[in-house]
């Protein structure tokens, strides 16, 4: 999707849909600094969702989508459970994948891309639950990440099987009981970022939504390096209100208090070498261009 791609003829810009002369008008493809303040302007970035009141999987996909660096050039893929309700939502090209395939799926595409488009920037980001990444999909994750497949996968780690009403996972913490896993959790807490790591990551962050511009960085950071280096994982915490028995104002400081130090989502980052190099890159860049800018305005005012 380009804004060029998205234009209306002139002629029959009064019978489009209001929605659709809306994202004409407002979407933020190509703008290149689009991050999280453009929530709330713009049409791609999800003027509604599906998801229960209150669910932080909806504040975490705003963030997302603002922060993906070349939307227009992207490709998501999602995966069965409440992260695929919102794609319906998206105007951010997305595939559908069967429930733990994601990672494979996104294998073959971003392969493809590549060969179709040589020489031209297409990201892939995968973004599924934890039901999804660890448990019926750990093996398609795992082998993507061995074959150092050059791709984003984003986690939303909500502790349980969500869509389902609330089942076992692997990532859901020891003891928790759950609507649908009376006897407890029996053992600890799955570490899928150290996993990740191990297995080839350059990139990996575990964090939670709470800081909308702590998602941004995180979100480019692990774009960036995906597109230039190797697998990149984002593990975010965006709990499900609905099955902790929170209300829908009660997302947010669960997050704050999932991320205390002690906590199961204290920041955590691993950067492999390389990555270091490349993103130590980038923000020299953004710093010069940054300069540059304020010195023609400086000239300007002058
Ligand atoms: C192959 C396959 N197995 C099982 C299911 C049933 N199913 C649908 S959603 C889901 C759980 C999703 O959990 P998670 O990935 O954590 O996402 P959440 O809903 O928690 O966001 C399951 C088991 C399915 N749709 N397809
Ligand atoms: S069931 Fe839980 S994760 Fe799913 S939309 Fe509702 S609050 Fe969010
Ligand atoms: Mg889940």
């Amino acid at each position: 999707m380009s804004k060029e791609r998205i234009q209306i003829s002139p002629d029959l810009f009064d019978i489009m849909p209001a929605e659709y002369q809306d994202l004409v008008r407002r979407a933020t493809y190509g703008k290149e600094d689009r991050g999280w303040k453009d929530i709330g302007m713009a049409k791609e970035l999800i003027e509604e969702h599906s998801l229960c009141a209150g669910c932080p999987e909806s504040m975490a996909f705003r963030y997302i989508l603002a922060s993906l660096p070349n939307p227009e050039d992207t490709v998501m893929v999602g995966s069965t459970g409440c992260t695929s309700l919102v794609f319906p939502h998206v105007a951010v090209h997305n595939i559908h994948s069967l429930f733990g395939n994601q990672n494979a799926v996104a294998s073959g595409l971003k392969r493809a891309l590549s060969l179709r488009f040589p020489g031209k920037i297409k990201d892939v980001v995968v973004l599924a639950g934890d039901g999804a990444t660890v448990d019926i999909g750990l093996d398609m994750t795992l082998q993507a990440w061995f074959r150092q497949e050059k791709f984003t996968t984003i986690c939303f780690d909500n502790e349980l099987y969500a869509n389902t009403g609330g089942q076992e996972s692997g990532m859901m913490r020891k003891g928790f009981v759950a609507k649908m896993a009376p006897a407890g959790k029996m053992f600890e807490k799955v570490r899928l970022p150290e996993i990740a790591r191990e297995s080839g990551c350059h990139y990996v962050v575990n964090c939670t939504v709470s800081k909308p511009n702590l998602v941004e960085k995180v979100i480019k950071n692990a774009v960036y390096v995906a597109r230039e280096i190797g697998p990149t994982y984002v593990q975010l915490y965006t709990p499900c209100i609905l099955e902790i028995g929170k209300n829908s104002m009660e997302g947010l400081q669960e997050m704050r208090d999932a991320e205390r130090p002690t906590e199961r989502f204290a920041y955590k980052e691993y950067i492999s070498d390389q990555a270091k190099e490349l993103l130590a890159e980038i923000a020299a860049k953004e710093k010069e261009k940054k300069a540059a800018a304020k010195k023609q305005l400086a000239g300007k005012e002058a």
